[in-house]
């Protein structure tokens, strides 16, 4: 069960977590019109720190541009503040963080265009999404039978709830036959990525990643990886990935927000290289570590502070 937190942030103002209620009519509830983030804070030497907080509020932006559900009131400065703001409020040190704009009450039927835009965030404490012992033993895997949205069906640009269905069945069929996580293809039949996550696999100290083209979400994680990775000289490949490949692999990870740099250790009950967390994705995990302990510095500006610096004495 999710922990409760004492306020949620809405359309510019902190509510009580109980009163943050719609309707049974509203539309999003009706027809997944629903675009959302995930965003997770973390504990550091200098308070609280939400990670890569403007990429993700750009995304959420981004998703809304798709659906036309972009004229609502805030800036992507003012959302970066009502994270701040949130965490503060609720004392959190660190927690997951759910920004979601969704079209609510007001007319019923499939076109949203003139029913008002709300926007809520929502945050709690957030344990490991894949388990307790997965960032460090991986998880045991399967290719699904469900496939990736096909392009021109729904765009996997836009991370939109109505995309979460897709995962669902995903999730739901992997978790049922004993597995933490599926993987699914594409339309194409090309690897795509995980219910709730980008997959990265490594042979021969390569490290390759489907393109966007493969419908896969543009991951802020996945993102963070390459950047990180090139930092360390490893060399990145997007390219298309066929199903055999994730067998032959000598690593295969995935990487989110939630589940952060989580290695696989077996797909389709078949081991990937030792069967165990490989050596790429070990020194990927420590650069993030790293990182979020601020041991190594942040150049890319990767973290929002939630409380104002100490002033340093003069
Ligand atoms: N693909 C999908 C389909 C996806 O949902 C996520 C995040 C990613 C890739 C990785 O994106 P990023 O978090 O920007 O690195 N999934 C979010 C929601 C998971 C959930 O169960 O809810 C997340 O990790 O927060």
């Amino acid at each position: 069960m999710i922990q409760a937190t004492e306020k949620i942030w809405h359309n510019g103002r902190m509510i009580p977590w109980d009163e943050a209620r719609v309707h049974v009519l509203t539309h999003a509830l009706h027809y997944g019109t629903s675009v959302f983030e995930g965003i997770r804070c973390y504990s550091t030497p200098e308070g609280p720190a939400i990670f890569r907080a403007k990429e993700h509020v750009r995304r959420l932006f981004d998703s809304c541009k798709v659906y036309r559900m972009d004229d609502f009131a805030f800036t992507q400065e003012e959302l970066v503040a009502a994270l701040r703001e949130l965490v503060n409020t609720n004392g959190l040190d660190s927690c997951y963080l759910r920004p979601i704009a969704f079209r609510g009450y007001g007319e019923v039927g499939v076109l949203s265009l003139k029913n008002p835009i709300e926007i809520y965030i929502a945050c709690w404490e957030w344990g490991k999404y894949l388990g307790p012992e997965a960032l460090e033993k991986g998880v045991d895997v399967c290719v699904s039978s469900w496939t990736r949205l096909a392009p021109n069906t729904l765009p996997a640009i836009a991370k939109v709830a109505a995309n979460y269905m897709n995962s669902q069945l995903i999730k739901m069929e992997a978790v049922l036959n004993g597995y933490s996580e599926g993987i699914a293809l594409d339309a194409s039949g090309y690897v795509s990525e995980g219910s709730g996550e980008n997959i990265f696999v490594v042979r021969d100290g390569k490290v390759y990643t489907p393109p966007l083209g493969n419908s896969v979400l543009p991951g802020v994680t996945r993102d963070t990886v390459m950047q990180l990775g090139c930092g360390i000289g490893l060399e990145f490949v997007e390219q298309m990935i066929p199903r055999e490949m994730l067998y032959i692999a000598d690593e295969v990870f995935f990487t989110g927000t939630a589940a952060e740099i989580t290695p696989i250790r077996s797909v389709d009950k078949i081991p990937i290289g030792s069967g165990m967390r490989g050596p790429v994705t070990e020194r990927l995990q420590r650069e993030f570590e790293l990182l979020l302990a601020l041991q190594s510095p942040d150049h890319h500006g990767w973290l929002t502070f939630v409380h104002a610096p100490k002033a340093v004495p003069a």
